[in-house]
């Protein structure tokens, strides 16, 4: 491919031949290499770098903060497993974006942040530079990798690092800083054209020792309660067919973590999600595929699973293996090798899960999803979580390619159980920090790189992490249906101030605030429902128009629990009076 080539800013000696610039080199090397849409915030020194891939074919997607275009990048990343790509400018514009690529980190999504940056002569002497940091090393703690380019002719080798970096073995977020200088700069096409780097098979397999997949067939021979879990890494490796053929050739009752959920419809006879509690506890063999043995799985330990269960690990990841239990199987490659061969070797009817572990768990599902119905089936005024979320899962189970995103506390733990998934990779939540923030960036991100409608379900603290992103969504015009559940808090909206004084609790937000009018104020479709029916029509009319709409759900403010479904992770203070 070609070097693009240009004479501005170029001085008037170098005329005579033909020169290129450092904005241009790195729209060629990501043209190359495959990008096709960019999420970021403009501004100095990358404003002419956003204007020119648009302008040379590259979607740009402005954003009204850092955070949310990174949190574009960061799904789009998980969805294509390319790397989702956002573009900051210095210091805090750089910072903002920071926590997403942090995030991506932690999920195991590969994203890139290219950020712009001041002058490295300033900056090293501290000379109080325009927006002055040392961005890389700022950047490396939080960063699967972080690199510098500091000359134009290492622009290409630089992203190229950046890229193998985000995509091969676990996924993750890469920061490549991009000096203003080195933007700028010229330098002779044809050297320019020659640096350039086309990335060959960026995410290699990675194939697992033979031995590893024969003791892990061979654990699971044994045992008589086997159960496997699915973490986001089994969806992301798109091995759905494998999975789905090795559980269901076995017979194994599996768990889907919150992201892998769809991975095998949600209404499939071996999820034992209805029974979670009891399988963990009972299980005496756990294959994990794609999981880690994090605080989401109570780390392995006891009370909540068995102290004598045998665990099998399926992780691209060999340090991840016994960093909470023993690993009595590991398995380290890449998920879609390592299901295709583990297909290849199991023996017909060599594993066969134990009929009373199948009855029990079958007798445990059916006694919760009973409990559970009694729940959804009322219907109290005003709405709570269970009416409100059983009127959009009816809607969904009509509209299966929907991406469904989710954060909140309460909205979060109840939309996850109640909302079945149909289809892999559909469930965008708030992921291994359960952090808030990511709603409007995960919608736009999904809706961008895949032209399906998306459902954003929020609590109304969670959504204002984002909320202005609103705007984004309709100056791009995309089938985003943003629900608001507006329980008028964190958790609650009815804690009080315990000084006594006026101003709110900590926990609370204001008091029927009207969110429908904010998309309002863009063009976008407002709605203010209080009961399942409306909901329920507001949520089928708004995916019916695929036009930005946002639908402010009335919830009971005393319908929530602190912290959600995770209470108990709140410090309790070590000094008990018992007096009080
Ligand atoms: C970035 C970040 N800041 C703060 C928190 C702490 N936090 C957890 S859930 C939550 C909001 C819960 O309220 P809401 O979204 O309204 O959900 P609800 O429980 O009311 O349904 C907050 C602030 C967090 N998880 N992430
Ligand atoms: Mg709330």
């Amino acid at each position: 491919m070609a070097t693009k080539v240009v004479t501005r800013a170029v001085p008037d000696e170098l005329h005579t031949s033909a020169v290129t610039d450092g904005f241009h080199i790195v729209v060629d090397a990501l043209k190359l290499n495959g990008v096709e849409t960019i999420f970021g915030v403009a501004g100095i020194p990358i404003t002419d770098l956003a204007r020119l891939a648009q302008a040379e074919g590259i979607r740009y997607i402005g954003f009204r903060h850092e955070q949310s275009a990174g949190n574009a990048a960061a799904i789009a990343g998980y969805l294509t497993q390319k790397p989702g790509i956002c573009l900051t400018v210095s210091a805090p514009g750089f910072l903002n974006g920071l926590v997403a690529l942090a995030n991506a980190t932690t999920n195991g999504f590969p994203m890139i942040q290219i950020s712009g940056s001041s002058s490295r002569a300033i900056i090293d002497l501290q000379q109080g530079d325009y927006e002055e940091l040392d961005q890389m090393n700022a950047a490396k703690p939080y960063t699967k990798a972080a690199f510098r380019v500091d000359r134009p002719e290492d622009i290409g080798i630089g992203l190229a690092r950046a890229i193998r970096a985000a995509v091969s073995g676990r996924p993750g977020g890469v920061y490549l800083d991009l000096p203003g200088d080195v933007l700028a700069a010229a330098l002779d096409a044809n050297v320019a054209a020659e640096s350039l780097v086309h990335v060959v098979d960026p995410a290699p397999r990675q194939i697992p020792a033979p031995e590893s997949i024969d003791r892990a067939l061979n654990l699971l021979a044994s045992a008589q309660r086997p159960l496997i879990i699915l973490g986001k890494g089994a969806a992301y490796a798109q091995a759905d067919a494998d999975i789905r053929s090795f559980i269901e050739t076995t017979g194994i009752p599996y768990l889907p973590m919150s992201m892998a959920k769809g991975l095998l419809p949600d209404n499939h006879p071996q999820s034992a999600a209805a029974a979670r509690s009891f399988v963990l506890a009972q299980a005496d063999v756990v294959m994990l595929i794609g999981a880690r043995l994090n605080w989401l799985l109570g780390h392995g330990k006891a009370p909540q699973w068995s102290s004598t269960a045998r665990f099998i690990q399926v992780d691209i990841s060999p340090t991840e293996f016994d960093s909470n239990r023993p690993i009595a199987a590991p398995i380290a490659g890449d998920i879609c090798s390592a299901l295709s061969i583990l297909l290849t070797k199991l023996k017909p009817g060599s594993i066969r899960p134990g009929s009373a572990w199948l009855d029990a768990i079958a007798k445990r599902k059916q006694g919760n999803v009973e409990r559970m119905a009694a729940h959804l089936n009322a219907n109290p005024s005003p709405m709570d979580f269970y009416s409100a979320l059983r009127a959009i899962r009816d809607v969904l189970a009509e509209h299966s390619d929907v991406y469904v995103v989710n954060e909140g506390a309460n909205t979060l733990d109840f939309g996850r159980n109640i909302i079945d998934m149909r289809q892999p990779r559909k469930r965008l939540d708030s992921g291994t920090w359960g952090v808030m923030g990511i709603g409007m960036g995960y919608a736009v991100g999904a809706a961008v790189v895949s032209s399906e409608p998306v459902v954003a379900i929020e609590g109304d603290s969670a959504f204002g992490f984002s909320g202005m992103e609103l705007e984004t969504i309709c100056r791009y015009d995309l089938p985003v249906v943003t629900v608001v559940f507006n329980n008028n808090g964190i958790y609650r909206g009815d804690d009080v101030n315990h000084s006594g004084g006026t101003d709110p609790s900590p926990t609370v937000l204001l008091k029927n605030a009207r969110y429908e009018k904010l998309i309002e104020a863009f063009g976008g479709t407002g709605q203010y429902v209080t009961d399942p029916q409306s909901l329920a029509k507001a949520v089928t009319d708004a995916l019916a128009a695929r036009k930005p709409a946002l639908i402010n759900c009335i919830i009971d403010p005393r319908a929530g629990t602190e912290s959600g479904h995770i209470q108990n992770l709140n410090p309790r203070s070590a000094i008990t009076n018992s007096k009080n």
